[in-house]
């Protein structure tokens, strides 16, 4: 069955990754499976045709046969449960990635949303550098949490699985904050994660989506 995903046309970061179709691309890169890319401009992104995958207007979505998913919480599992390389088979285990990948989409990442938000769009805010401490205190506990779990572990939990490919993606955003090299153990397990030939593969394929010449329309 064909694997179709939506991305942006051009990412707002020019190739770096961050967008998070990059997540999706590496769960089918670690599952070793074949996928088309439908690029989609901003415009197309919330027209019908596009609420119809994503009600939010966003990407990437997922298409596999009669399944469209939104979510890459949700679409990176699905690959796990599907393919093996992402999840482990012991059941307990397989709760405990589940339990991570939440953890990076609803623990992690949400400070690190508000802070990267602020410094992108609000600097110019009479409150911005009132808040920006508060911001990045936010930020800083979740990181040392997260570093006093991990320790010396290469993984979160055991093998690598979906839950470091979550976590690892959420984490990259901090890169141009400086807030990942205060903590020594995160910098490395990012870059663990960034020196997967998986992740090589998907940020080449989307580096290449977005420093190509503008197409014509
Ligand atoms: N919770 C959803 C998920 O995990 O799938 C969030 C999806 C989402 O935020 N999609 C973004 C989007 O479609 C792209 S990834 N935005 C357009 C819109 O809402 O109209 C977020 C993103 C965008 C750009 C950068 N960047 O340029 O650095 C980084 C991340």
């Amino acid at each position: 069955m064909t694997i179709t995903i939506t991305a942006f046309e051009r990412s707002p970061d020019g190739g770096k990754g961050l967008a998070r179709d990059t997540r999706v691309r590496w769960a089918l890169e670690e599952a070793g499976l074949d996928y088309d890319v439908r690029l989609v401009s901003f415009r197309a992104m919330k027209e019908p045709a596009h609420l119809a995958l994503n009600p939010f207007g966003q990407i990437p979505t997922y298409e596999e046969g009669g399944l469209a998913l939104f979510e890459t919480g949700a679409i990176v599992l699905h690959i796990g449960h599907q393919h093996p390389g992402l999840l482990p088979d012991d059941a307990d285990a397989r709760a405990r990635a589940v339990a991570w990948v939440f953890a990076a989409v609803n623990t992690l990442e949400p400070p690190i949303l508000e802070l990267t938000m602020a410094r992108l769009f609000e600097r110019d805010q009479p409150w911005y550098a009132a808040r920006l401490p508060t911001l990045e205190a936010r930020v800083r506990t979740r990181l040392q949490q997260l570093s006093a779990r991990l320790g010396d572990a290469d993984w979160l939990d055991g093998a690598f699985s979906a839950a470091d490919l979550m976590m690892v993606h959420v984490l990259l955003r901090l890169r141009s904050t400086g807030l990942l090299d205060e903590v020594p153990r995160l910098a490395a397990y990012v870059a663990r994660g960034e020196s997967r030939p998986a992740y090589q593969r998907a940020f080449a394929d989307q580096l290449a989506v977005n420093t190509r010449a503008p197409q014509p329309r």
